[in-house]
């Protein structure tokens, strides 16, 4: 039988991949390791299309290679299968994909529901490594490798607390209720404004005007989300509660608090609210990051640039601190609080990926790249050091257009040729400019695009043709071809 090397004496042991130097022995590689995705977002991002159309195509990707190419092992032929993982006792909801892609395929076709809380779907990936890796494993277990991969579907909303963990109480009400007095927002919040005016923070504690403060302050987040396109709303549990219970320590909002004053005594509104944020903080923000960022060392984040562009200056700009603030759960150096609560483990590698492409002509994908970048000052170019490895680009999980193009006015422009949900004929469509950077106020005049909601292609449930998409493959590249090399 062929000796194990142990692997501190392979040579060129430098330039194994980090996850392989940390890996004890070569048992593990042989029967099969596990890696977990975590797709994020802001609601409507596209998280659930993102995850449907992925393991569709990773499904069918043996019958039909040439729809994930830029996946390296599909593209190099080492793909040998890719299946559904078999039933397991895990802990989270599975991911409805079955139901997901009946959905898609049907007649009408139609786009999967909104999504309440965390759930995951595993896909093991069989394939033929190559290089070292390769070397090492076919005297012990044949040429066949197994990766174990794990997506996991959580909602964007839950990273913009990370923030609340450095903050005192009467610091958070301070920064929240100066958010809500500027623009619209002071508009929709007048009558939590007009109840927080009657109630100081100083006046005795009740469980009943805590309870009326906290409800209208989710009635106002809500209300922001739903029907301005806001998406910088904190606590992000008010909003996506996911499992949680009506629990009494979730019942605080933000009040007055005067500059200098940093802590409320026992008794007042201001002390229990106090209480309900720090508890809060340990059982909700904390064990967030402690159960899951652990495991999730690959992350997407999804962002819907065209959305947010579509929906307005406010709405643009409120997309921009949101993805600002979830920029900040990958930069360990600059947060002791996360290392602190991770230990030496950290993501190691996140896509920041503008999604919808398909809604814009190819040459227009770049700008909202660029956009993207340039929303966040997302780094150029990924560097290594304590942060997670950053990179940007832009993709559709479901190509449901076409490109085309229309000659107007002597010139030929392109198009995306689709058809608008609802509507029984295809058309063309004259997206709009994308700006490569935010645009300045006074930019916002005339809108910058005009975008239907196109229905879905036609998709075949068996996991054979696949979907349609734009960088589906590249992105899993680069988020998971190390671990299939
Ligand atoms: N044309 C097109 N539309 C898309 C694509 N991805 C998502 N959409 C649209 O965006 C909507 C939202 O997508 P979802 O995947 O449900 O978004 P989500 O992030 O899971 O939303 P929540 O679960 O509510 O947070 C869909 O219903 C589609 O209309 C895409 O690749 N192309
Ligand atoms: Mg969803």
């Amino acid at each position: 039988m062929a000796k194990i090397p142990i692997i501190g004496d392979i040579p060129g042991l430098r330039d194994l991949p980090d996850w392989l130097s940390g890996t004890p022995n070569l048992t593990e590689l042989a029967k099969g390791s596990t890696v977990w995705l975590a797709v994020t977002g802001l609601s409507r991002a596209g998280k659930t299309v993102f995850i449907t159309s992925l393991v569709h195509n990773l499904l069918s990707a043996l019958h039909n290679p040439n729809r994930m190419p830029l996946l390296r092992a599909v593209g190099e032929g080492r793909l040998i299968a890719a299946q559904l993982e078999a039933a397991r006792a895990h802990t989270l909801p599975r991911f409805p994909y079955a139901a997901n892609i009946e959905a898609m395929a049907g007649t009408p076709s139609v786009w999967p529901e909104p999504t309440a809380d965390i759930s995951e779907i595993g896909v093991d990936i069989r394939f033929a490594p190559t290089g070292l890796v390769g070397q090492l494993l076919s005297p012990l277990g044949g040429k066949a490798a197994t990766l174990k991969l794990r997506i996991v579907d959580y909602p964007g909303e839950w990273l913009l607390d990370l923030p609340l963990l450095s903050q005192s109480y009467a610091d958070w009400s301070r920064q929240t209720l100066a958010l809500w007095k500027r623009g619209l927002r002071a508009e929709l919040a007048r009558d939590f404004f007009a109840f927080v005016g009657e109630h100081p923070a100083s006046e005795p504690s009740s469980e009943s005007v805590a309870k009326e403060a906290h409800d209208l302050y989710r009635v106002l987040l809500v209300t922001a989300r739903d029907k301005h396109g806001l998406s910088y709303l904190q606590p992000g549990r008010f909003i996506r509660p996911g499992a949680l219970a009506d629990a009494p320590y979730l019942w605080f909002a933000p009040l007055e608090v005067a500059d200098g004053v940093d802590r409320f005594t026992a008794g007042s509104l201001g002390g229990l609210m106090q209480e309900r944020f720090e508890v809060y903080k340990r059982e909700v923000v904390e064990k967030f990051y402690d159960n899951y960022f652990r495991n999730y060392a690959r992350q997407i984040v999804l962002v819907d640039v065209l959305g947010a562009l579509l929906a307005g200056r406010e709405a643009f700009e409120d997309t921009r601190l949101a993805t600002e603030a979830i920029l900040q759960s990958f930069r360990y150096g600059q947060h002791n609080i996360l290392t602190r609560i991770l230990g030496s483990s950290r993501v190691e590698k996140v896509l920041f990926a503008a999604t919808k492409a398909d809604h814009i002509p190819d040459r227009q994908r770049e700008h909202m790249s660029a956009l993207l970048r340039n929303m966040a000052a997302l780094p150029v170019l990924s560097a290594r050091g304590r942060d997670a490895d950053i990179d940007v680009m832009s993709l559709a999980s479901v190509a449901s257009t076409v490109e085309a193009t229309q000659h107007i006015d002597g010139r030929d422009i392109e198009v995306v040729v689709g058809r608008k949900i609802g509507s029984a004929k295809q058309a063309k469509f004259l997206s709009g400019e994308v700006p490569m950077r935010p645009p300045r106020p006074d930019e916002w005049g005339a809108p910058f695009l005009d975008i239907p909601v196109f229905e879905p292609p036609l998709i075949d449930p068996a996991p054979v043709d696949g979907i349609p998409h734009i960088n589906l493959d590249l992105a899993l590249d680069y988020l998971i071809g190390d671990r299939l090399q």
